[in-house]
């Protein structure tokens, strides 16, 4: 045994009994996170990995070179509110983004909302912002130590003052102005036993829509929708362009359909002042229905309505029934229909994923007819601001080794083309040092795989090389091309590569590919992400001990499952905020919502799925000999309300416990449980910084590599 890990005790008695089948769960008491008993198990196991990990041989170079490269300006598109511009931007350390102003493209711009003036460690994050419609009030939601939890408020956007608004409770929460700036629709839960800081695991159950009139108490806030039979559904209001309509969309859970509701904010002849009289249009939870636009009271949805790969619809309003619905632009026979934007009020601007890279295109409203596409390098559209009434739009391109150029492109100009608006250089970074290719892999069962492979140029097939491969596989979310400083770091001081694997369950290829990859299917996530291992080595880029995996969330799921059914594949894996109980994910926070891609264990034939690959429950016996595990990092965070640190707790006490003990067991196994942190959205840069340098410290520690300049 290299290593002595805290004791945890182990309560025998604790047996669940599923279906017939009984569980031991020894280390249930860690689901408590106000116990003293789980805070000392968390202290103990940060003061063996944080010395661990501060003392890895690359930790101070990567630190700093980090954050040197790190240090770049980041901006986001420009937006027009008003008569006036904003965006976003990131001197390069900065914990938070800056929200600017400017009065002009040309104009200098000044400081309209700065979260990092809101706390000392950058932990209060700026979450959801929106302007009203002529640019009168900022409505804006702040997220505290990574938590889910919103406090919503709202500021006049000419003079900056404060009003007193403070909407609480509030959570997955839509934000809509109606265009009189007399209020906004937001969603929040009722109050609850216990504290609601994001530290506690209370199931959220029962969100509710309301309509908030600026200047009164949220005691007094219109109740619009509520769902009393139907307690895990959430609902999201948009108004449409014309300010005429609120548009609901009903969702249960993470799969990619809604009911359709809409409300004539015209017809109320009391205005805003209870449950809204809403016309159900679609009723049911068949597909997806996303507003784009609408003339008049005929309405365009991007839909997956029989069509897995999206398509765009026209749908009447007073021809209701789906007889009279008509595509707009059909369904692509290879590529998925990305977003869908109304721009110059005459033109769609449509985005493709072609083979996980984007293109874009203009179509024309009225008639559905293509018009042009726009030039694009091979990447990821990651921003996009477009609006109907406005000519011009911009959009941010990113790729593996581009951080961003932002363009420009006005359609009242006739002839014009897009243009540079904004481009930032890292210094430091040449992008023609690396080289990005995407490989087609074939998996387990034939199906061809994409992945996409940096390294730099001109490396040797010798099998020499590390590997950084990266995974997710779920909730139709599609891993494109993007940009981090740290994965690039690693390819070049530590002569690494990074792989990408677009496994199913993403929406790599719409929802063909996520349904291949969820409930009985789900193995086949696993599959794909062990077979882009063994394509790597038998190709010569490396060797099992070379290879380090890594997945956050789901992906973090995806890691440990790995590790479990083949530990000889992997040299070391990291897994970040992942979901390892499959038996009692559902129990706590939101996790009900995740029963679309995984099912749940109080279904019989779905326990069985779940028993299969549930990380916490396919750990060797303890006494038993296998082969050694590759070295573990596991992550997780105190105000981790997404996928609480439970999860993780619980997987590295057993891991430790079962794997830890054999003295055959060289590799670590430690857990890095963060405080004022959560699951990643809000987290200040700092914090970023030295998570990145921890996990890359550890893989170069445990995969034998050294600095290289
Ligand atoms: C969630 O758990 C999000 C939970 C809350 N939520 C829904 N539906 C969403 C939403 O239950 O935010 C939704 C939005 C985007 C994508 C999917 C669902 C919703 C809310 C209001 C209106 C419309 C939709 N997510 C998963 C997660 O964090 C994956 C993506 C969002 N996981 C953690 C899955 C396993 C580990």
């Amino acid at each position: 045994m290299a290593f002595q890990y805290p004791e945890a005790r182990r309560d025998e008695e604790k047996i669940d009994d599923y279906h017939g089948v009984k569980i031991s769960d020894p280390y249930w008491w860690l689901e408590d996170p106000d116990n003293d008993e789980t805070k000392a198990f968390v202290e103990e196991q940060n003061k063996l990995t944080m010395p661990y990990l501060e003392q890895c041989e690359v930790r101070a170079q990567f630190q700093q070179r980090l954050t040197e490269l790190y240090n770049y300006p980041k901006y986001s598109c420009p937006y027009k509110r008003g008569k006036r511009y904003f965006y976003s931007h990131n001197e390069g350390l900065q914990n938070q983004y800056v929200l600017y102003v400017q009065d002009s493209l040309e104009s200098p711009a000044s400081v309209f909302f700065d979260p990092n003036k809101l706390s000392e460690d950058g932990t209060v994050a700026l979450k959801m912002g929106r302007l009203s419609e002529d640019c009168e009030y900022f409505a804006y939601g702040l997220s505290s130590a990574g938590s889910d939890w919103v406090t919503m408020k709202i500021m006049k956007a000419d003079d900056l003052t404060q009003l007193p608004d403070v909407l609480e409770r509030v959570k997955f929460s839509c934000l809509a102005w109606t265009h009189d700036a007399k209020g906004i629709f937001y969603n929040c839960y009722p109050l609850q036993d216990g504290k609601a800081d994001g530290t506690e695991t209370t199931t959220n159950l029962n969100q509710k829509l309301f309509y908030h009139v600026i200047g009164t108490q949220q005691s007094e806030d219109v109740l619009v929708a509520e769902f009393p039979d139907h307690p895990k559904w959430h609902s999201s209001v948009i108004i449409s362009d014309d300010g005429r309509y609120a548009v609901l969309c009903i969702t249960e859970g993470c799969e990619p359909v809604n009911q359709l509701w809409y409300c004539d904010l015209h017809q109320l002849p009391n205005g805003i002042s209870g449950l809204l009289p809403w016309v159900k249009v679609v009723d049911n939870f068949e597909a997806q229905y996303s507003y784009v636009t609408n003339e008049g009271t005929v309405f365009t949805f991007r839909t997956n309505l029989d069509a897995p790969r999206y398509c765009v619809i026209n749908v009447d309003l007073q021809k209701p029934e789906t007889e009279n619905w008509s595509t707009l632009i059909p369904q692509h026979e290879k590529d998925v229909l990305g977003f869908v934007q109304c721009v110059n009020q005459r033109y769609l601007l449509v985005n493709y994923v072609r083979d996980v890279k984007d293109v874009l295109h203009l179509y024309e409203l009225s008639s559905g007819r293509w018009i042009r596409d726009l030039p694009l390098d091979v990447g990821t559209v990651a921003g996009l601001s477009c609006k109907k009434k406005h000519s011009d739009f911009f959009y941010k391109f990113t790729s593996f080794t581009t951080p961003g150029i932002i363009y420009h492109y006005d359609l009242s100009k006739p002839d014009a083309e897009p243009t540079i608006f904004r481009q930032v250089e890292v210094k430091g970074v040449e992008p023609s040092d690396y080289q990005t290719s995407q490989v087609f892999y074939p998996s387990k069962d034939g199906t061809k795989i994409p992945m996409f492979l940096v390294h730099a140029r001109g490396i040797e097939k010798n099998g020499s090389h590390p590997v950084f491969l990266h995974g997710y596989g779920g909730f139709e979310n599609a891993l494109q091309p993007y940009y981090n400083t740290a994965n690039l770091l690693f390819v070049r001081h530590l002569g690494g590569i990074l792989a990408v694997a677009n496994i199913r369950g993403g929406g790599e290829y719409g929802q063909t590919w996520h349904k291949a990859g969820t409930l009985a299917n789900k193995q086949n996530c696993f599959d794909d992400f062990q077979c882009a291992a063994e394509f790597l080595i038998k190709e010569g880029y490396t060797t099992a001990s070379r290879i380090a995996i890594n997945g956050a969330s789901n992906g973090g799921l995806l890691v440990a499952a790995c590790v479990n059914q083949r530990p000889d594949l992997f040299g070391c894996a990291v897994a970040e905020v992942g979901v390892m109980d499959m038996l009692k994910f559902h129990k706590f926070t939101i996790g009900h919502a995740w029963t679309t891609d995984y099912g749940c264990a109080d279904d019989p034939e779905q326990f069985k799925w779940l028993i299969r690959y549930s990380p916490l429950h396919n750990l060797p016996q303890p006494g038993t000999d296998g082969p050694s595990y590759p070295a573990m990092l596991l992550l997780t965070a105190d105000h981790d309300d997404r996928v609480v640190p439970l999860h993780t707790l619980k997987y590295t006490a057993t891991l430790q416990h079962s794997v830890g003990r054999r003295a055959s067991q060289k590799r670590p196994l430690l857990v890095r449980v963060d405080t004022r942190s959560g699951h990643g959205a809000g987290k200040p840069t700092a914090k970023a910084i030295l998570e990145d340098t921890h996990i890359f410290s550890f893989i170069a520690q445990n995969l034998g590599l050294h600095w290289r300049e």
